[in-house]
């Protein structure tokens, strides 16, 4: 039963209220908790491990991490101190798992339909402030891109278990190379040292692109002419059919598409006056507009944002003030990005119950008395 596990000891550190535990894994913020500022507070922000995450020793001595750059004129393997010396930037983005949102993809299967994987709802998402050095910063102090890179390709820092074959396993993930003006390698979150459990000591981080492609513990970074063969970018997070086999061929998850829910109310309670508020992202462009309605779709209010913009790649916070008469109220959000995209009633469904954005999904029905 979702909510009922606690927290795995290794994220113990961690608002035990603010999980629904679905794995030693897989652990989403309620709805709700992710709190009222722009900045997901790092105690209540999700978990996503496709596999076993490194010892803690690797932030005893965070400077001393080592990062291969390849791909590129001098190649070169730096520590994180020689990083320090070469530039600081930051930004803020949604880092969302590409599942987010997959049980509702998985509620509107067909019998005999069948996509597996967790059932994310909206907590797979927070919006994270990240600090470190631009990729093309470091790019650049070795002397370039080597010739014919089409892809940024980074490749995690785990211990990959005994008895299976390494491309199995690995997590490494391959981005377009047009995303080198914007990866940044994080060694901060929200002010505060990258923990271990989102990447520590130093993560990749691909604005607006979905969760996978942010690799925590990064040990390579590559310019490549060619994805990775990796399993995890080969024959997974590929945008397929339900039922088929995902491949190469295929689009892979990358940029994030427009998005919004309601974070509250989720309850009932008096008629009468009531805050609506909720988040809403552009992915790649930034939000330009989010409107609520209460009537499960039926008609529409554009809701104010609040709190401060930071940024193409950030959430929004909305909040409307409204009176809800009584009665039963279905509570929906939906947003358009500045270019123009505008959140789909529903994503239909695909084999991997990738990038969910249908504003139907995270409906919220109140009762009011
Ligand atoms: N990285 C690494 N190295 N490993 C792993 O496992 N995972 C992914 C990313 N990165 C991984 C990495 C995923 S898948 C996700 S979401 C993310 O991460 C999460 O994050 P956090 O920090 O929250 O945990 Mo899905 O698309």
């Amino acid at each position: 039963k979702p909510g009922a596990k606690g927290l795995p000891a290794p994220l113990a550190w961690k608002d035990p209220n603010a999980f629904i535990v679905h794995s030693n894994q897989t652990v989403e913020t309620k709805r709700g908790h992710t709190g009222s500022g722009v900045i997901t507070p790092i105690g209540r922000l999700f978990i996503r491990n496709n596999v076993n995450p490194p010892p803690d020793g690797i932030v005893a001595d965070r400077d001393a991490w080592r990062v291969e750059i390849a791909g590129v004129a001098s190649p070169r393997t730096l520590t994180l101190a020689e990083l320090k010396r070469i530039g600081l930037a930051s930004v803020a983005t949604v880092l969302q798992c590409s599942g987010n949102g997959r049980k509702y993809m998985q509620d509107a299967l067909q019998p005999g339909q069948r996509i597996s994987g967790t059932p994310w709802t909206v907590g797979a998402a927070g919006c994270v402030i990240w600090s470190g050095v631009p990729l093309k910063a470091v790019v650049d102090a070795l002397g370039g891109p080597a010739g014919g890179a089409r892809f940024v390709t980074g490749t995690g820092g785990e211990d990959l278990p005994a008895g299976l074959k390494p491309k199995d396993v690995i997590v490494e993930r391959s981005v377009p190379i047009s995303t080198l003006d914007t990866v940044l390698l994080a060694w901060e979150m929200n002010g505060e040292p990258l923990p271990l459990a989102h990447g520590g000591p130093l993560r990749m981080i691909v604005p607006g692109y979905s969760g996978v492609n942010n690799i925590k513990y990064v040990k390579t970074v590559a310019l490549t002419e060619a994805e990775t063969d990796a399993k995890i970018q080969a024959a997974s997070y590929r945008m397929h059919g339900v039922g088929a086999k995902a491949d190469p061929a295929q689009p892979s998850i990358w940029e994030q598409p427009v998005r919004s829910w309601i974070t509250a109310p989720l309850e009932g309670g008096p008629a009468g006056r009531t805050v609506v508020t909720g988040v809403a992202f552009g992915g790649m462009n930034a939000v330009a507009r989010v409107e609520v309605s209460t009537d499960g779709g039926r008609s529409w209010t554009d809701a104010p944002f609040v709190g401060p913009d930071l940024g193409r790649y950030a959430w929004r916070q909305f909040a409307l003030a409204l009176d809800l008469p009584a009665g039963t109220h279905v509570l929906v959000s939906r947003a358009t990005d500045a270019a123009g995209h505008v959140q789909p009633e529903d994503t239909p469904p695909n084999g991997g119950g990738y990038s969910y954005n249908g504003w139907r999904g995270p409906a919220v029905t109140v009762e009011t008395a």
